[in-house]
């Protein structure tokens, strides 16, 4: 059996990802391809429940290690348990978010040494990663505003512009080493023009997957 691709979204807040992922199924669908929806933290029972300490405000002065290290426990539990059987069985998975999450937030934001991120990356997924990822690029104020309009804000919506300003140019830095494998969307533009680029970007993955001619 053919593996299924493994899809991820990227973003700073208010992004836009919800909809992105809507998206994604909507082409995945269309093609007929079983796909698996899923999200980090989080996307097992386990992880879930990692997710809620995770962004719960009352943690608010968790150590960065230990953010960093229930991260990496949350995920895991998704690849193993879920990500991994799922693609193996032929379905595509597509997650909103994943580790580049990571080297953004923790080591853009935080400032955790980068090599710290790897090693622990290495030590939990043995390589495994990403086919493709789009990353839902947008001026960090503009994404505040959206996700602002939202509610409460969890843990990470607490921090300041300069915290995302760092997040943002993270995953700038991680677009630019692979080009191959991420494609960068403006989500600055209305919601009509960002659905049709991700809707094209995906049939276009498809194609190359072999997936369906
Ligand atoms: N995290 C996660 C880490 O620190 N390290 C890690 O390793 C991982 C995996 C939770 C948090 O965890 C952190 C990062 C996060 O802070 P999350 O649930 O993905 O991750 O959290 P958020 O980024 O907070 O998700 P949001 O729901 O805020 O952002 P979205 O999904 O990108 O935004 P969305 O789609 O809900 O849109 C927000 C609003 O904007 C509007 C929407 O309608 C909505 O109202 N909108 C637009 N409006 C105008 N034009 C557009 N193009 C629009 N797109 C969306």
């Amino acid at each position: 059996m053919k593996r299924g691709w493994f899809i991820t979204v990227e973003g700073g807040e208010g992004a836009g990802k919800t909809t992105v992922m809507e998206t994604i199924q909507a082409v995945l669908r269309e093609a007929r391809l079983p796909v698996e929806m899923t999200r980090e933290p989080g996307g097992t029972p386990l992880g879930e429940e990692l997710r809620g300490i995770l962004l719960d405000p009352r943690w608010q002065g968790m150590h960065q290690d230990t953010e960093l290290l229930l991260m990496f426990a949350a995920r895991a539990e998704h690849v193993h348990r879920r990500i991994r059987p799922a693609l193996a069985a032929g379905r595509w998975v597509v997650s909103d978010r994943f580790t580049d999450a990571t080297y953004a937030y923790q080591g853009g934001g935080r400032g955790v040494d980068m090599r710290r991120i790897e090693a622990l990356e290495d030590w939990t997924l043995h390589g495994f990663g990403p086919d493709r990822t789009l990353l839902l690029d947008l001026p960090v104020e503009t994404g505040l505003a959206r996700a602002r309009q939202r509610g409460e804000p969890d843990r990470f919506e607490q921090e300041q512009q300069a915290f995302f300003e760092r997040v943002r140019a993270a995953y700038l830095e991680r677009a630019r080493r692979e080009p191959q494998r991420f494609v960068r969307i403006d989500a600055a533009l209305d919601l009509p023009q960002v659905r049709a680029a991700v809707w094209r970007i995906v049939r276009q993955w498809v194609r190359e997957s072999g997936a369906v001619s």
